[in-house]
């Protein structure tokens, strides 16, 4: 039964564990069900880890800072993405020559099923989604899982015929054996600052996608994330690529190698980076054999995840949107693409910047009639991008001041540019925290209308 890969690289091994989040969990639960003899440590730096309760009792916790007795001790540890390669205390561990691997690379060396990759700055989630809806649209056995919040290692408990990760360029810092049959870097914008040495390192991590993958699918619109030259590729762009747009019976249409597929209007999800979300999945999903009908059903059907430019309440014609997922520069840009509105914008950004610039939006709020509202610990990065911000401390007071200000026509966004640690647990806590502040305050708002 413990016969395969991981379990020979583990057993009768000191195996630490740094993290004990979602990935950290999954890890000692993996090394537990595979690898006989395995002594198993987990340090976590938090003073209470979330996984602490959920820990086999067999396995031993340093919580609230680093072991180094331990660490220096171990035959291999297993890092989670949350903790930097560069910390001093990894780095003491790699001088002394201990392997240290992320939990991709254990999933690497056990999955024997096709694997299909995503990476990217901005739209990972989303492609990885939809190509899992494509997938299963053909009826195929598909795990979805990585980066977008399902850790890849409790995948394989379920035996699927088809995996579909997303990586981050954390996960990737710590593989190199994973044998794919197509992945894609979807693009690269500015995101991480805090943890790499500028965007060429932030790149060079993401472009490892392609080290050991049988199609590597390219963004034509982004050279820089380009495929080396000797790799099998293809790509997807809106002017160029095996998959772009044409013009077709009058109308803009998705393309697949010069055969029009589909019209780009019949798409469910919205926005232009969807589109090209949709070609690059149409890459992917070609290249495992998924059938063209079943890519269209998914197409046609898939509204996308929640927290990204998703509506959640119209009030007296108020529209209350929550993008807490447009967590960098990018992805606020995409957010605010072609957003035409009978009346005015109030936007609400900040954050933990990780150390991002945000010009950026400078010259796309200049031709917006928008109101913004800056909070959170980076507030001040953002006060000079227009010249009357709101600047709060805490999103709920932007909220608050946004629900006094706007009218029937107007809408009040959440697409912050910024990551939620400051002040949330995640972004999922964030967006939900703005829906139910945004129904908490219209009610309490129409009351008062009608005490008055
Ligand atoms: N941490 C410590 N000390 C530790 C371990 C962690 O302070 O000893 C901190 C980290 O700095 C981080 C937090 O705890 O702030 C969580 O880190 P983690 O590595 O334990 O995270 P997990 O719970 O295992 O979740 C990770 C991914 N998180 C990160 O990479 C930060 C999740 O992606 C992913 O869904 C999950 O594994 C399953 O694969 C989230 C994310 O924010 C959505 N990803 C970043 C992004 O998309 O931009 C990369
Ligand atoms: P990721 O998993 O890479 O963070 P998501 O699909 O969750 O990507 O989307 C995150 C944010 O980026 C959302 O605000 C979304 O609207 C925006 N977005 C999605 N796809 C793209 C893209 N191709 N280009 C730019 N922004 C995008």
């Amino acid at each position: 039964m413990k016969t395969d890969a991981t379990s020979k690289s583990a057993e009768n091994k000191h195996v630490v564990v740094i993290g004990l989040g979602m990935t950290g969990l999954s890890v000692v639960n993996h090394l537990v069900a595979k690898s006989d003899n395995a002594s198993i440590r987990v340090i976590d730096t938090r003073d209470n880890p979330p996984g602490a309760d959920k820990l086999p009792p067999n396995v031993d916790l340093h919580a609230g800072g680093w072991n180094m007795a331990w660490l220096l001790d171990a035959d291999l540890i297993v890092a989670s993405p949350g903790i930097a390669l560069a910390t001093p205390e990894l780095k003491a561990a790699a001088e002394k020559g201990i392997e240290i691997v992320g939990d991709i690379e254990l999933f690497a060396r056990d999955v024997t099923a096709p694997v299909i990759g995503i990476t990217g700055s901005n739209g990972k989630s989303t492609v990885t989604s939809l190509v899992g809806e494509m997938a299963k649209a053909a009826g195929v056995n598909v795990g979805v899982g990585g980066n977008i919040g399902f850790a890849a290692l409790d995948m394989l408990a379920y035996d699927h015929d088809l995996y579909v990760l997303e990586l981050s360029s954390f996960q990737l810092e710590t593989t190199s054996s994973l044998d794919m049959t197509a992945s894609v870097f979807l693009n690269l914008s500015e995101d991480h600052m805090d943890r790499y040495d500028g965007m060429d390192d932030y790149r060079q991590a993401k472009l490892r996608i392609y080290d050991q993958t049988q199609l590597a699918v390219w963004n034509q619109d982004d050279i820089q994330t380009q495929a080396p030259a000797n790799q099998c590729a293809e790509s997807f762009g809106f002017s160029q690529g095996e998959y772009t747009l044409t013009l077709h019976q009058g109308a803009e249409w998705l393309t697949a190698k010069g055969e029009p597929i589909m019209a780009v209007s019949d798409i469910a999800l919205v926005g232009r980076h969807n589109v090209a979300n949709c070609l690059a999945s149409m890459a992917l999903a070609d290249a495992v054999g998924i059938d063209r009908a079943a890519q269209c059903q998914a197409m046609r059907e898939y509204c996308g995840l929640p927290h990204r430019c998703q509506q959640v309440l119209e009030h007296r014609g108020v529209l209350w949107v929550n993008d807490s997922k447009a967590t960098n520069p990018a992805s606020t840009l995409a957010a605010l693409d072609g957003l035409q509105l009978p009346g005015k914008l109030h936007l609400l950004v900040g954050g933990d910047g990780k150390g991002a610039e945000f010009s950026s939006l400078k010259p796309v709020l200049a031709a917006l009639d928008v109101t913004l509202y800056c909070y959170g610990r980076d507030r001040q990065a953002f006060s000079n991008l227009v010249s009357s911000p709101v600047v709060v401390e805490t999103m709920q007071q932007a909220m608050d001041i946004a629900a006094e200000a706007a009218k029937s026509g107007d809408m009040v966004l959440l697409s912050p540019a910024c990551a939620s640690f400051d002040q949330f647990t995640n972004f999922m806590v964030r967006g939900d925290t703005f829906a139910e502040y945004a129904k908490t305050i219209t009610e309490y708002n129409a009351k008062e209308t009608v005490a008055e």
